[in-house]
């Protein structure tokens, strides 16, 4: 179901590259996003000063959430081991609940919609979307 073909990756690939340059930006819209429309997702980040869209919190955790995206294109033919500490550290440590992969796969699709409209066609968007489909499943591993 969720497995990438090779135009796949190709597609992630070359999208990834035009975008890497704009994280920072991605990764605050798309973490903002996801705390104020899913608010049960705030009480991972209770020990944070400021949640509010574009804290200086959400800002560099953004980017280290989209830097930890950009770890996994690198990986993207072995994601199960290249997200091994990633899905470790977010099940024994971290707690979170796998549903909410989803949550924030959806709405990084919608800030990448919204950020580069010429660029997120409808090849894009589903080639995206599987890969982010896999990065999340790949995090739930070890959960099991
Ligand atoms: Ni996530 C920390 C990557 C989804 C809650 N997360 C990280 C770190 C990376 C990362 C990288 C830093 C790890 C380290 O310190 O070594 N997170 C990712 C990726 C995704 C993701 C790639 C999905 C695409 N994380 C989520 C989701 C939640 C989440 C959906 C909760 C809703 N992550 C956390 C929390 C931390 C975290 C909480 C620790 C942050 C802190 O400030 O303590």
């Amino acid at each position: 179901t969720m497995s990438l073909t090779a135009k796949d990756k190709e597609v992630v690939k070359g999208f990834w590259a035009k975008i890497a340059p704009k994280i920072e930006d991605i990764g605050e819209d798309a973490l903002s996003r996801m705390l104020v429309g899913y608010p049960q997702t705030k009480t991972y980040f209770s020990h944070w000063k400021d949640l509010s869209p574009g804290s200086a919190e959400v800002r560099k955790h953004g980017k280290v959430v989209l830097s930890g995206v950009g770890e996994a294109v690198k990986t993207i033919d072995d994601l199960t081991n290249g997200l091994l500490r990633l899905s470790e550290l977010h099940a024994f440590q971290l707690r979170v609940d796998p549903a909410n992969f989803k949550i924030l796969s959806h709405c990084l699709l919608v800030v990448l919609a919204i950020k580069f409209p010429d660029d997120f066609t409808p090849e894009v968007h589903v080639s995206m979307d599987k890969f982010l489909g896999a990065v999340a499943l790949a995090l739930s591993e070890k959960y099991r």
